[in-house]
């Protein structure tokens, strides 16, 4: 089976073999930092993805290497377009959509796996931590920017990272905007494993396959009981939302519906009150 190109956009490559869904940043010369139409097109392609139904795992990484040899997953936001209130557009409106990404990502019912070779940095690490699971080539630096360049993340890219390597290394990374190697980044669970570069996608891919031959309702119930440790309403919603779905496809959640559709008084008596 060979990656299918799904659709052309100008910022991304979005590919698909096989229930896995292959999404890439391709703005190597930018070391893939992302702009408004990048981000736009992300989202796009991610609830292409969401919404497919023979799409179980999502691979999201950055084209490379550049002509100058060098790996990117992404650098962050294009400072070159950073205007006075965001992010700049061709409709010259300042936007910071990536917030819209991360939350599409987060809560999407499908495992979304990080494939990070070369440079994960600021905006573009926080896309990684995002990611359910990050795969590291062995040239993958990481790190946060923001103090040093004027911004930053107060939210998934503070609290969530928090949680994952905990609070003094994450006030470390944010503090001192160092970078960190990717056996560094596995030191602090920062990552899922490292494989030689060359490696990269075959590894992701194989995890993938792992991954698809679960059951699909019983991973993203754990998605989302894992979200919603962290996500307060917003995580309980998708936590219940999958509750109502498999209440949906029970006998009793239909006798409802059909009462109502046959204008008649609902026979709930029929199902037991479990202990
Ligand atoms: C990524 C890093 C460390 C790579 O360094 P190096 O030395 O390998 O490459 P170089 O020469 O800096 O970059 C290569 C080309 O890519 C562009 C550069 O300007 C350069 O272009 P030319 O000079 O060849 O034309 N480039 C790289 N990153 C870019 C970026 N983010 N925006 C625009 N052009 C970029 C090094 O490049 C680096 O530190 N990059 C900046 C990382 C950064 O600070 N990102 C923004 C953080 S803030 C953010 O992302 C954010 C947020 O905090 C909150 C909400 C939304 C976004």
């Amino acid at each position: 089976v060979e990656w299918q190109t799904v659709k052309t956009y100008e910022d991304i490559l979005y590919h698909k073999m096989d229930g896995i869904a292959k999404i890439t940043i391709n703005r190597p010369h930018k070391r893939n930092a992302f702009r408004p139409k990048t981000v736009f097109e992300l989202y796009d392609a991610f609830c292409d993805a969401r919404e497919d139904r023979n799409i179980g795992v999502v691979l999201f990484t950055g084209a490379g290497p550049h002509t100058d040899g060098k790996y990117a997953f992404c650098a962050g936001g294009d400072q070159s377009v950073r205007g006075t209130a965001g992010y700049v557009g061709d409709d010259g409106v300042p936007r910071l959509n990536v917030l819209d990404l991360q939350r599409l990502i987060r809560s999407m019912p499908k495992v979304v796996i990080a494939l990070v070779a070369g440079y994960a940095i600021g905006g573009g690490h926080v896309l990684h931590i995002i990611c359910d699971l990050t795969i590291a080539a062995d040239n993958a630096i990481f790190g946060q920017t923001g103090p040093k360049v004027g911004s930053f993340d107060g939210g998934f890219g503070a609290s969530y990272l928090a949680r994952i390597v905990g609070q003094k290394k994450a006030r470390e990374i944010w503090f001192l905007c160092r970078q960190y190697d990717a056996n560094q980044a596995l030191e602090m669970g920062l990552v899922n494993c490292v494989v030689p570069v060359e490696e990269l996608e075959a590894e992701g891919i194989k995890w993938a396959q792992e991954i698809l031959e679960k059951s699909p309702i019983a991973i993203r119930c754990l998605k989302a009981a894992f979200n919603a440790d962290c996500d307060g309403q917003a995580g309980l919603q998708e936590l219940a939302g999958n509750a109502t779905l498999l209440y949906y496809m029970t006998e009793e959640g239909a006798e409802g519906k059909q009462a109502f559709l046959e204008k008649r008084k609902p026979d709930f008596r029929q199902y037991p009150w479990l202990p």
